[in-house]
């Protein structure tokens, strides 16, 4: 390892020629930057050779992270990190004439997720890198990414994103390793000699074809891949039928073929059990599981030993058909009996729950699946049979439980309950969400097979999510520990508490306001709008989602403007509040809280009575290469959902480690950051999952609230009504006061929480008026967030549910 600028511009310059044909002088910014790729591409390469002698060597277990979404972001800076030649890149650049952050820029986000669970994947693929643990990443090769959003009138519009342009410039095609997929036709099970024979016939046939990119490791040549299968047509079209005149039939087989890898899904917690989901889905983990096979059998002969030597970790119940999937090639391709080939299955793969949510749980309607994948079907069909017969042994004959815990029932199959039967561990993304889990939406299964069930707090890449997106707080933090160990080793970021002095504190203070100042600069760029530096920075950005609760904080932002009208010398301390979300496209309230916060929005910027008080901005378009600017310059972080209904998130912990403080409920991780911070250094508020689960029980009823609260009517009435560009929002009112088709008024209790959230952010507001108090809590923040990294949450992944080692020190 180990290159010099100069080394690397003569790499460059070499690649210009030989691959684009141009010389320095004639070169585009995306020359250059396709330049740069495919220079740091064939290092990688290189390391990616040794990696695989290494694991040919040690023979150890693998590890396959299966996930329908990959939120990689950006890449050159990043590999570039990683492979420790970022100061040298930047130097040749400029040597050769060129900016290194406008060809940084310039790098379209891959933006093949929607929001925490693939950018979890995405992390953790880093992480499994750099403890050199050998994974591989399988997904879908997109076409188009999540889609761009625009705000016009205040609304959102989405538009396609096609990132594969200059993003496929990571991307190795390697034909070689298609494989076949099949669907639709018929099924025939007979017996022939003794032995089961099934004979598919009659399918339709989809390649797979890989498109790898490599991930590197930080500080080692350790590469991993993340293998992206693109969906071809065998044939370019089925000449048989152009000649026998079905012109139309013939290109549309083609088309359908090619259909499964033109889109990412966007719906977030609301699966919907359309076809094209379910192709997507079989797609890609029949190719991955035969391109598993295939390669075990090369080098071991039998699949005997799969499931010692392979570890399958399923995002999500997305990729469940791996189960179905895998016993099928052991049943049918291999000639096991059922008990081996379930043995084997069962001890291969282990499932992660990132969400409660009822209705983001996963259910196919059984005859889509009878159509689409017949084979499969009655692989299902037996492996629910099976477990329906043991359920009503075990539970007795109480149906109401064994239907609660069934595969197949009422016409669906329900993935979840799938993977809890079929899966060696369960897991959960933070403690109170494992405990969900084990106390109730799988407590029947949790009482079965308690050891079964686990839980990982989630993790975050903190080589990006901190040192390469805030380089003045990774100096800083180098600085004051006396070495930059704190990239390997999170835990040591302990030490920049211990060792702080009143110096640190003023200088993390100015470290953040140069921050601020830095991401407005930008912003004022994009948008020619000034946003206060002197205000506090609050934000809240994530996907935009009823239960993440983004209208609660309008209601208040509604309340301060109301305030300020009422007495324009109310005192209040200064706040640009800073929004970025998408939502579903299909997702109707959301999209009317989006318009809503941009008139919103609109209103406020526009009053002379808000200003120097009171900014309310929406970031269009909020994807990773705006979070890496974002994250850095925040200072209060909005994790405000209803107790019990966020999973983890993670993006509260990008927030704390670039010292935000953290304005929010007991819900997912923030139990677990309250437990490393205390209280003190943070602004709780609002009810607990106990007692938002209580008051279901009990009843809960908005309208009290909002019959009892001047302020409450206040809102509602405005919000009702509207602002300056004359929208009003009655449906929002009314699903707070009366709920949506016949569901419960409220059901994320945000005027239960409003007291108790405006009080915590009038706190907050007060405490920001002492900086040195403020920056002290942030540092704390800082200082106590190493637990939230990747690494110790794959580390405990590597230790108790895949048995793999891990780098040593
Ligand atoms: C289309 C169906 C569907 C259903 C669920 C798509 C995506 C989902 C995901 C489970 C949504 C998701 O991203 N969940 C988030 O996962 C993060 C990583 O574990 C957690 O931190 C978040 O709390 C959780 O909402």
């Amino acid at each position: 390892m180990g290159y010099t600028s100069k080394q690397l511009s003569k790499l460059m310059v070499d690649k210009l020629r030989r691959t684009f044909g141009r010389d320095v002088s004639e070169a585009t910014d995306a020359d250059m930057f396709q330049t740069c790729a495919l220079v740091l591409r064939d290092i990688m390469s290189a390391n990616r050779v040794e990696t695989r002698e290494k694991n040919q060597k040690n023979n150890v277990r693998q590890v396959h992270y299966l996930s329908l979404e990959f939120l990689m972001g950006r890449s050159l800076e990043k590999n570039a990190f990683n492979l420790g030649v970022l100061p040298q890149l930047k130097a040749a650049l400029k040597e050769l004439g060129f900016e290194a952050s406008d060809l940084f820029e310039l790098e379209p986000d891959a933006g093949l997720g929607n929001g925490g669970l693939g950018r979890l994947a995405a992390c953790y693929l880093e992480s499994m890198s750099t403890q050199e643990i050998p994974a591989t990443g399988y997904s879908i090769c997109y076409e188009l990414g999540l889609f761009k959003q625009k705000i016009v009138d205040g609304e959102q519009v989405e538009l396609p994103d096609h990132w594969l342009n200059l993003g496929g410039s990571w991307l190795v095609t390697r034909p070689e390793d298609t494989e076949e997929v099949h669907f639709g036709g018929q099924v025939e099970v007979g017996f022939e000699n003794g032995r089961h024979v099934v004979r598919h016939s009659g399918y339709t046939t989809v390649l797979a074809v890989p498109r790898d990119m490599k991930i590197a490791g930080y500080k080692t040549t350790f590469t991993n891949r993340l293998r992206l299968w693109d969906a071809k047509s065998p044939t370019p079209v089925d000449l048989s039928r152009f000649s026998s005149g079905e012109y139309v039939k013939a290109v549309e087989d083609k088309a359908m073929a090619e259909a499964i890898a033109k889109v990412l899904y966007p719906e977030d917690n609301h699966p919907e059990g359309k076809m094209l989901r379910l192709r997507q889905q079989y797609f890609f983990v029949s190719a991955t599981i035969q391109s598993i096979v295939r390669k075990h059998k090369a080098k071991y002969g039998t699949l005997r030993n799969f499931h010692e030597k392979h570890a399958i970790q399923i995002n999500d119940t997305h990729p469940t058909l791996v189960i179905p999937e895998l016993m099928r090639i052991l049943l049918d391709e291999e000639g096991y009996n059922w008990d081996d080939a379930w043995y084997i299955t069962t001890h291969t793969v282990s499932y992660t729950n990132h969400t409660v949510l009822a209705e983001a749980l996963e259910r196919w309607p059984q005859d889509l699946i009878i159509n689409l994948l017949p084979r499969i079907w009655l692989i299902l069909d037996e492996i629910s049979q099976k477990y329906q017969r043991q359920l009503e042994r075990e539970f007795h004959g109480d149906m109401d439980r064994v239907g609660r815990n069934a595969i197949i029932w009422g016409g669906q199959v329900r993935m979840a309950n799938l993977c809890v039967c079929a899966c060696q561990a369960i897991n959960g993304v933070s403690a109170l969400h494992s405990d969900i889990l084990k106390n109730d939406v799988f407590n029947d299964a949790y009482r079965r097979t308690p050891k079964k069930f686990l839980n990982v707090t989630n993790g975050i890449d903190h080589r990006r999510w901190l040192a390469q997106i805030n380089p003045q707080l990774d100096e800083l933090i180098r600085d004051v520990i006396g070495s930059d160990d704190y990239l390997l080793h999170p835990e040591q970021m302990k030490q920049f508490e211990k060792k702080a002095t009143a110096a640190t504190v003023k200088r993390l203070g100015e470290i953040k306001k140069a921050n601020k100042v830095a991401f407005a600069n930008w912003y004022a760029k994009e948008t020619g709008i000034v946003l206060n530096t002197d205000a506090m920075f609050d934000v809240q950005a994530k996907r935009l989602h009823e239960y993440k609760r983004q209208l609660l904080n309008a209601m208040h932002i509604i309340y301060l403007y109301q305030r300020l009208k009422d007495d324009p010398n109310f005192e209040m301390t200064p706040r640009v509040y800073l929004f970025g979300a998408k939502a579903a496209p299909g997702y109707v309230m959301a999209k009317h809280i989006i318009h809503l916060i941009n008139s919103l929005a609109a209103t406020v910027n526009a009053d002379p009575v808000c200003k120097d008080k009171l900014q309310v901005i929406f970031l269009e378009n909020y994807r990773v290469s705006l979070a890496e600017k974002l994250m850095p310059a925040a200072e209060l972080s909005e994790q405000i959902s209803t107790a019990g209904k966020e999973a983890s998130g993670t993006g509260n912990m990008k927030f704390m480690m670039n010292g935000a403080l953290t304005i929010g409920t007991l819900d997912g991780a923030n139990v677990e950051m309250c437990q490393q911070v205390k209280e003190e250094n943070m602004f709780l508020f609002g009810l607990t999952a106990d007692q938002v689960d209580a008051r279901v029980r009990s009843g809960y009823h908005s309208y009290e609230y909002y019959s009892q609260s001047e302020t409450l009517k206040h809102i509602l009435d405005q919000i009702a009504k509207g602002f300056d560009d004359g929208v009003g929002y009655i449906d929002i009112v009314n699903s707070l006061l009366f709920g949506q088709n016949g569901g419960m008024a409220d059901q994320y209790f945000l005027l239960a929480d409003f007291e108790s959230y405006r009080a915590a952010q009038a706190l907050a507001g007060r405490t920001y008026l002492d900086q040195k108090k403020w920056n002290q809590m942030a540092l704390i923040n800082i200082a106590r967030s190493g637990i939230f990294a990747a690494d110790r949450a794959v580390a405990e992944y590597a230790k108790n549910i895949w048995k793999v080692p891990v780098r040593k020190a």
